[in-house]
């Protein structure tokens, strides 16, 4: 099936190159092996698209996956809807197993209730020590997922074990801005002396394909970064 067409209907994604929920979303749709059109929004913070006012108009924001017309918002809740429409296409995302959904689930909602708030500051704090000190934070939190790693993967490879899983996808989507700690604010966050089964686990992550085509580089992100605290006001 060509253009975004699946069983239900054409797939359209709305995103941003730079989002980490976006980046979560594209990964989920590549790792399903899924055909989608992927729409990027030309000015998210200045002008939003109709299409995305019309599709989020509680949140306005990306990403919206729309299939068949039907839209569908919020990153985790897009991976988990096109693991159950699609369940036949690639492999499954979310565990068959009650129990280790609700594990999974409960660490994927860490993600953001606590990794994304923590970070937040490296990306928007005013000065190089706020951001730095936020930097240490995260990297505390990082911590925190090294030990769930442990506990989830049973010593396979990804949080979800043998296969990428829901965890895997919902803190893979952050790895891109985790590397640029080191070039944005002086402190290294993904670190191999204190958290090496995690930075391990990065790098494997990231070599997938269907992840690497959406993770950006580095230097970009940086750039990106500059030109969005330049136009917060930000020094
Ligand atoms: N909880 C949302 C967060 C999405 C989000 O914050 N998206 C940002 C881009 S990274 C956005 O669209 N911002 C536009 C705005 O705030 O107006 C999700 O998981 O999808």
């Amino acid at each position: 099936m060509a253009g975004g067409e699946t069983s239900g209907g054409h797939l359209t994604l709305l995103g941003v190159w730079p989002s980490p929920f976006v980046i979560r979303a594209r990964i989920a749709l590549n790792l399903k092996g899924l055909p989608y059109r992927y729409a990027e929004e030309e000015d998210l913070f200045g002008n939003k698209s109709e299409l995305l006012l019309s599709s989020n108009p509680v949140h306005k924001k990306v990403p919206v996956l729309i299939h068949g017309g039907k839209p569908v918002a919020e990153s985790r809740i897009i991976v988990e809807y096109v693991d159950e429409v699609f369940p036949a296409s690639g492999p499954r995302i979310l565990p068959a197993d009650p129990y280790d959904r609700a594990v999974a689930r409960f660490w994927a909602a860490y993600v953001d209730d606590k990794l994304l708030s923590t970070w937040i500051q490296v990306y928007g704090g005013r000065t190089t020590e706020e951001r730095a000190e936020a930097a240490r934070q995260v990297v505390a939190v990082l911590e925190t997922f090294e030990r769930a790693f442990e506990e989830c993967s049973r010593g396979e490879a990804f949080f979800g074990g043998e296969r990428v899983g829901l965890v895997d996808v919902v803190l893979g989507g952050f790895v891109g801005w985790l590397r640029t700690s080191e070039e944005m604010c002086g402190v290294k966050i993904i670190d191999h002396a204190k958290t090496p089964l995690l930075a391990a686990w990065a790098e494997r992550f990231c070599a997938l394909d269907g992840v690497k085509e959406v993770i950006p580089d580095v230097q970009r992100l940086v750039e990106y970064n500059k030109m969005r605290r330049a136009r917060l006001g930000l020094p």
